[in-house]
């Protein structure tokens, strides 16, 4: 159990920052974005990068955010047989023709995001959907990819990524810890 942080505050924020102007960049302006945080840590990243383009352009983003949690039908099962599921969404725009831009911590096998972009399909048509994560750490199981990337970091089957924020926790890093 050795924990080595891989970025600080000021390293977050620098992330958090490019990955707004790649944002604006890619999609010529932020008039049809739609920012989406998937819970917890999510949430607060959208709200960040929602400022980032905020100060930049000078545009008020609609945020919106998803509660997407692991669906147990059998408690005693690995996690791994556990698929994420959907718990509550909070999105008061409309998101037909808008382009949706999903906000999490960390992408991992994405089960999460395909759950997310499920989600964003009931709710709505959106033109596009694109995806920004703090941390990929790989071991996809599908075929998702990230748009926006604030690090990657591969790891193995042993370590975790643990991400702590201002908002949600006393603290704020992204390290790695070895189980
Ligand atoms: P988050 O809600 O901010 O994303 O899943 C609950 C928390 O546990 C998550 O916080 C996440 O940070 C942390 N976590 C660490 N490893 C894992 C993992 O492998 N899967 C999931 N779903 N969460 C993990
Ligand atoms: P996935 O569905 O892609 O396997 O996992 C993505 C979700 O699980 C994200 O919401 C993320 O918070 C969480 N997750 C998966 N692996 C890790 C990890 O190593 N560290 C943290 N902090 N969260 C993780
Ligand atoms: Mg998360």
């Amino acid at each position: 159990n050795k924990k080595t942080e891989i970025l600080d505050t000021a390293a977050i924020n620098r992330a958090l920052t490019r990955m707004s102007h790649e944002i604006l960049e890619k999609n010529k302006g932020g008039e049809d974005i739609v920012l989406v945080g998937i819970k917890t840590r999510g949430v607060p990243l959208a709200k960040r990068v929602h400022d980032k383009i905020k100060q930049i352009e000078a545009i008020d983003v609609p945020l919106g955010e998803l509660d997407i949690t692991l669906y147990r039908d059998d408690l005693e099962k690995a996690t791994t047989d556990n698929e994420p599921e959907i718990k509550s969404a909070t999105i008061d725009v409309e998101l037909t023709g808008k382009n949706v831009i999903l906000i999490d911590d960390v992408l991992y096998t994405g089960r999460t995001v395909r759950a997310a972009m499920d989600a964003v399909m009931d709710i709505g048509r959106p033109s596009r959907i694109q995806l920004g994560v703090l941390v990929d750490r790989g071991h996809r199981e599908l075929p998702i990819r990230a748009d926006y990337v604030g690090k990657n970091i591969p790891t193995s089957d042993k370590e975790i990524i643990v991400v702590q924020l201002d908002e949600t926790d006393e603290a704020e890093h992204v390290s790695i810890y070895e189980k």
